[in-house]
Parts: C-alpha cells; structure tokens; sequence
C-alpha cells in the first residue's frame, strides 16, 4: 500500500518503541469520521515475523498512555520553586525564544559546553534516537555516553572475540542446551520464550543462572543462584572442569584460539571447591555444568544485561565469551553465545548520516558518562553545566545515586529543559517542560536488538495537543537559534533515507518490515575467523594489557562488595532488578492500572536476615547507606539468598516520597572497562523502621 494510502486507511500498522529487545509490530484502529482521528484499539500485528500478534501487558493498554489526562500537552514553564512541579502554560513561540536566549547567553559566558543533552533510549527508534545529535553537534554541546545498557557487554565480548556480533537469539531452536545467563528472558524478552519452549520440546535443557530466583528461573528445568557479581570465578572453574576432563574441542581450539596454554595454567587453580566459596554454588553443581556444557550440543549461552551491572561488569562478558570457544560451540547451528544483535540490525543504519558529526567540524566535544550525572551536576572543580536538556529519559529515576542528581539539579544557576509525555520526576525539576509525541503519532523505524526484523512505525494520529516528536523538536530549537545548515530541517523522510542508504526504503515502509542481513547458515563465526588482530579468539589478549587489565580472564571482587571494608557497617548487598510487566524501566509507572501508583515498591529479604534484624513479613523496613535511606515494606522470601536484598525498581518518587527511587541508594562506579555502572554493587543496612 502506498503511503497515502496507508495513512487513510482505518487501520494504521507500526512498532513498539520501548527499549525492549522484542521490537513487536502492532495494529492501531483509528476513527477518521471526526474532525480529528481518534486511535480506538491498538492489537499485536499478527503478521509481525517475531512478536506474531502479541504484545506484552503494558503496550496492551498503550491507548491509555496516549489519552492519559496527565498527558503533558503544551509547552510549561516552572512558576514555583525547583521540584514543586507547579508550572504554567506559554505558546511554543515563547518557550523556544526563552531557551535560545538562555542559551546564547550560556555560550557567551561559558561556551557550549557548559550546555549538556541528556537522553537514553525512552523512544529508541532512528529518528527519536538519531537526528537531535544533529542539533548537538551544530552546538558543540557536552556530550553524554549513552553506556548504561548495554555498551558494556559488548567491551567485554569484543575483547575476546573482536566484535561485538554474536548469534541471533531466534537460532536458539537449533539448540540442545541453553543457558540463560544473567537474563530474565520471561520478564524481559518475553517474545523469544516460545523459541525457547520449541527447542525444550525439542530435547533441550534449560539452565538458570541469577542471584535471583525470577520468574524465568522458576521456568527453568536447572537454576543455579550464585552471589552476585561472582559468576566470573563459576566460569573459571567450569574452565577448569572442561580442561581436566578433556572435554575441551582441542582441534577448534588449536585453529581458532590464541593463549590457550596459558588460559590452562590460569585455570588450574580455580578448583570448583575454590570457586564454590566465591559464588555459594555448590562445587557439584559446578562440575555438572562443566559436563553438560562440554558433553551437550548445540550448545547456546544467552545474555543480556543484567550481569554488566558491576565493577567487573565487562571482564564477566570477557569471560563468558570465551566457553564457546573451549567447547567449539560455534561449529554448530544453535551454539555460541547470543546477546543484543543490535550490531546486526545496526550494520544498516548509517549513523554518520543520520547523525552528522561533521558539523562539529574541528571541534573536539568533551564526553562524560551519563551514570555519573550527580557528580557532573555537583561536583564544582570541573567546567559547570548550566544548560541541561533532556528527552527520552527518566534520570531521577533511573540513574544511579539518584538523591545527588536531584542536589545537582536544584541549583539555581541551572537551566533545565525536558521534553517528556509526562511530569516524570525528572520533568518536575525542569525550568520548561516541552510536550513529546508518542510513538502513535509521528513516523519513525526502528532498529531491534533482539531479532533482526527492521521494523517501520507509521504515526497513525496526528500529534495531541501541541506535542511534537523529537526530530520536530530539534528542528525547531535550530531554527530559534538562528542555525542554517540545511541538515538541520531535514524532513522526517529525508532523515531515513539518509541513514538507511542501502534499504529500500519504499519497501520497507508498505511491508512494515524488513530482515538484515545475517548467515545463511545461522553460524555467524561457521568459518572460524575472529576479527581480533590474530584473527582468533583470544583467550590471552595484549589489547586488555595496553588498557592496564589483565590479559586472562581474571575475577577481581569489586570495591563495594561483601568482604570490602564498607561491609562492615553495611552487609547486605542491594539488586534493584527490572520486576514488573506493566512497566518498563521507570514508564507506565505513574498510570493508574499499572501496579505502580497503587502498590509502590517493596524489600524483598530472606527470612535469616529478615529475623537477625527482628522485621516480621510486611513491616516497613529502613534500607540505608551513605548515599540514601529509604522506607519499604518488607516481603520475606527465598527469592533472594541470605546476605542479598532486592527492591525492584522503576517506581517513582513522586507517588512514594519514603521510598525514594532504588536509585538514591545504588552505586554510580563505573565498569573496569566499557563505561558500564555499578548498580548492583551496592551495600546496605537494613533495619525495622
Ligand atoms: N517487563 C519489562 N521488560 C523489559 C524492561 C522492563 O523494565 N520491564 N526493560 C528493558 C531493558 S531497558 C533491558 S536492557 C532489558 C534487560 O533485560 P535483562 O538483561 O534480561 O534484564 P535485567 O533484569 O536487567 O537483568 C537480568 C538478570 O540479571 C541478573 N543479574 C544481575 N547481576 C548478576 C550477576 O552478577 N550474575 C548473574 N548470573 N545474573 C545477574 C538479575 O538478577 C536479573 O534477573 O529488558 C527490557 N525489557
Ligand atoms: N536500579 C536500576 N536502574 C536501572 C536499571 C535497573 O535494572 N535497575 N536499568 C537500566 C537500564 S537497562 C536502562 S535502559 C535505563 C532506562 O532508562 P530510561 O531510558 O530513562 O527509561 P524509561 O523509563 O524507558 O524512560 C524513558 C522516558 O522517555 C520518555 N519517552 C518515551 N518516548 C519518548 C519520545 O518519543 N520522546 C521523548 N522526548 N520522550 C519519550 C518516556 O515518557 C519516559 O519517561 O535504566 C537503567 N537504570
Ligand atoms: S515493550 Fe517490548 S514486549 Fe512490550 S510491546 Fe514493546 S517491544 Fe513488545
Ligand atoms: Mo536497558
């Protein structure tokens, strides 16, 4: 169907937006008999090859979202003080030339990098993502690592492997084995749980491995519960196992591997008993993980990003990358290693063109990690940022050490703009807030990284209110700031040309989808060849010895752990996981319906722990460390094992003021490598309130 004809027709097909690895198409009905469309029901799109007609609970009732009366619909201005969330209406007109001027006025004291973008993947589309950066680099702003998911696991893998390709988690029906490895795919990856059930039916076996038991943990035929942030000692002695037993693939390592002797020297002394004390896995547990890995294939690992979340987040990734090449797990369809394949889908995507950073021309910007924010926002020795702009992005909420963002984001001499669909709570600190579509109501492509379906959005209404989408806001904030270069007013269509310079656009656009490019065969490394510099998988690499790491896969406990000094006024360590199906990270969180506003988040603790401090089964509880103390009430569980708590996360503060966020108490250390954060490696005291 052509465009326009795509656009009258009552029933309107896109995707979902959500930084979700399923990218599920949908089917939007729309009433077009009034003077305005009106979207009446929004259903999975039955011919979408992945997601195949299902969406998850929350996108369900996605029309909610679009028609909430909380919806933010025009431009704002603060009236009280930082954080009251009292605001006025004012005309587009006005908004833009107060942030101009502000602007100008913040270039000419303090140059453009005293203004800083804050964005992540709250609308992870192309455009959505993509074309702000334009205005950015015109601007010559500060600019944020976008690290916190994801960038971490591929430092890790690339190390070992030379790429951050791995396998396409729809292969996983081929495999005999597969283990999920610090994923809670039922939760998170919802979509891909049925191949994973066809493959069960098909002689698979499905292995666990979490600190938590999750909800795909209880699905598993095997969980294993290791201590956090330990999995990098269980691998080196399921290393160990596999080498002592002979059950190593000794041709496909002498081919393909570089420092295998030394690996095996490394490894000897990670007996399981040695490993055993580490992780709190029995070392039986660990030699029959070994056997089945070594003895069962195909043979598939699958991971996301639960595990990148600690100080030693990359070097597990490192680590982990290196079991399929032991066993030659890569030989064979279904086997290896599968993580985000947003590199595959990527490999399309042109982001210079989409992104333009020749309009930097010689400028240099200065880059800093978005998981330090509170630090950038207080700490008064380095060049201060007093213009902040966010979009697509939550950071009261979600950021780490939440409590020193919003210190940072109270001070007075800082301009804070946030273009959002909602007062989230970051949106309450902002000087204007601007009004966002959402993914109904502009056209947009998504990229996916957990299938390799290219996928096309069509905006199925018109914007609500004064809302625009984020390449409509950027092309006008250029244009109120005087800028010229063409790039900057490129329509929406022009952009995604630019920067899908080999897709048929058309094509995509009338199907709604489109698959990348990927093996025939399913084996992305079938020929053995690594694009290391040895061409190998390196076991024993020179390039972590030139970044100051060290050259095998080694576990270094992380600085706020159980055994550092902290760990003796704070003993529990702290997840704050992803829990709830009808949220996703902090959004959907604030509408009624959701679980969110009514229940609030909660401590989940063993009953060991929970009777050494004298807290019965549903009593509030304080959870403290020097960052925060929040107040929760206590579910008593074996979810978690003694010395860990959890309290989801993704509830705002503004609906439960005792609590905080999880984040006023989580850790922002960075990753050895990689610019990862340290969320889990948090250490609390928890006592009844
Ligand atoms: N319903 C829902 N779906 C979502 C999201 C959501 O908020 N809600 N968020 C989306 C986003 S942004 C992402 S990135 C994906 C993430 O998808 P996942 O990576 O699957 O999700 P996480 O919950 O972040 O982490 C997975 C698991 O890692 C475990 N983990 C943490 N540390 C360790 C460790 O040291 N060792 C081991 N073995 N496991 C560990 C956690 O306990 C958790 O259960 O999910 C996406 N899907
Ligand atoms: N404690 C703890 N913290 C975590 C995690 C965890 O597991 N535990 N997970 C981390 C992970 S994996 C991630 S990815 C991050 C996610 O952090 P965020 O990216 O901040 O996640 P979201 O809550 O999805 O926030 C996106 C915001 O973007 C807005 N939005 C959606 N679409 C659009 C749009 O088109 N335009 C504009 N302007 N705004 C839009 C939404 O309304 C929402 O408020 O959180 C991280 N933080
Ligand atoms: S959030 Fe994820 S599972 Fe839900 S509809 Fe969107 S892509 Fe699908
Ligand atoms: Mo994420």
């Amino acid at each position: 169907m052509s465009a326009a004809g795509r656009a009258t027709a009552d029933v309107v097909s896109g995707a979902c937006h959500h930084d979700c690895p399923d990218t599920c198409g949908w089917h939007v009905t729309v009433d077009r008999s009034g003077p305005t469309p009106v979207a009446l029901q929004m259903r999975g799109d039955p011919g979408h090859p992945y997601s195949k007609g299902e969406l998850c609970p929350k996108v369900n009732k996605f029309l909610d979202r679009v028609y909430s009366d909380d919806r933010v619909l025009h431009p704002l201005r603060r009236v009280g003080a930082k954080g009251d969330g009292q605001f006025e209406q004012i005309s587009w007109d006005e908004a833009l030339t107060e942030i101009a001027e502000r602007f100008h006025d913040i270039i000419d004291h303090d140059g453009p990098e005293a203004i800083m973008p804050y964005s992540d993947a709250g609308n992870q589309s192309l455009l959505a993502m993509g074309f702000p950066e334009r205005f950015w680099n015109r601007l010559g702003a500060t600019r944020v690592l976008r690290n916190i998911c994801g960038p971490t696991v591929g430092a890790g893998v690339k190390m070992t492997m030379g790429t951050t390709k791995c396998l396409d988690p729809s292969e996983l029906r081929h495999s005999k084995l597969i283990i999920l490895w610090g994923t809670n795919t039922k939760l998170t990856n919802r979509h891909l749980w049925p191949t994973i059930e066809e493959a069960r039916t098909n002689g698979a076996q499905i292995v666990v491995l979490d600190p938590i038991r999750t909800v795909t943990a209880d699905a598993a035929d095997w969980f294993i519960q290791p201590r956090p942030g330990t999995d990098i000692a269980l691998m080196l002695a399921v290393m160990h196992v596999l080498i002592r037993d002979g059950l190593t693939d000794k041709q496909w390592i002498a081919d393909h591997t570089l420092g295998f002797d030394e690996l095996a020297l490394h490894v000897d002394e990670w007996t399981p008993e040695r490993a055993a004390a580490t992780c709190g896995v029995a070392a039986a547990d660990i030699e029959k993980l070994a056997t089945m890995y070594g003895t069962i294939r195909p043979a598939a690992i699958r991971t996301l990003i639960g595990a990148e979340h600690h100080e030693n987040g990359a070097m597990f990734f490192r680590t982990l990358a290196c079991l399929p090449a032991l066993v030659g797990a890569w030989q064979d369809r279904g086997g290896g290693l599968a993580r985000s394949i947003g590199v595959w889908t990527g490999s399309v995507v042109d982001d210079d063109a989409l992104e333009r950073p020749d309009l930097l021309g010689d400028r240099q910007p200065r880059w800093v990690n978005m998981s330090r924010l509170g630090e950038i926002l207080t700490d008064t020795s380095g060049p201060a940022i007093r213009g902040l702009v966010v979009w697509n992005c939550n950071p009261l909420v979600i950021t780490p050490n939440s409590e020193r963002i919003r210190q940072g984001i109270l001070r007075d001499d800082l301009f804070t703009v946030v273009h959002e669909q909602f007062i989230t709570d970051t949106a309450r600190y902002a000087d204007i807030v601007l009004p966002a579509t959402t993914q109904i109501e502009a056209t947009d492509v998504v990229a996916p990284w957990g299938h390799l379906w290219l996928s096309w959005n069509n905006a199925a209404i018109e914007p609500c209110g004064e809302a625009v989408s984020n390449s409509e806001l950027f092309r006008r904030l250029a244009k109120a700031m005087g800028y010229t270069e063409p790039e900057l007013f490129d329509d929406d269509m022009t952009a995604i040309r630019a920067a899908l310079p080999d897709v048929d656009v058309d094509q995509l656009q009338a199907v709604g989808h489109l698959r990348v490019p990927y093996p025939e065969d399913g084996r992305p490394f079938g020929d053995g060849v690594f694009p290391t510099a040895s061409g190998k998988v390196e076991f024993f690499s020179e390039a972590l010895v030139g970044m100051g790491q060290p050259a095998l896969p080694t576990f270094v406990a992380p600085g706020e752990g159980p055994g550092s000094p902290l760990a003796d006024r704070y003993p529990l360590q702290l997840m704050t996981p992803k829990h709830h199906n009808r949220f996703l990270n902090s959004a959907y969180s604030n509408l009624p319906g959701h679980g969110g506003r009514e229940s609030g988040p909660f401590l989940e603790m063993c009953a060991h722990d929970a009777a050494e401090r004298g807290i019965v089964d549903g009593q509030y509880a304080r959870v403290f460390n020097d960052r925060a103390s929040v107040e929760v009430p206590t579910r008593i569980t074996d979810r978690v094992r003694p010395g860990l708590v959890s309290i989801p996360w993704g509830w705002w503060n503004r609906h439960h003021p005792d609590a905080m966020v999880a984040n006023s108490l989580t850790n922002d250390a960075l990753t050895e490598w990689g610019g990862g954060v340290a969320f889990s490696d948090t250490l609390v005291e928890v006592s009844a309130r």
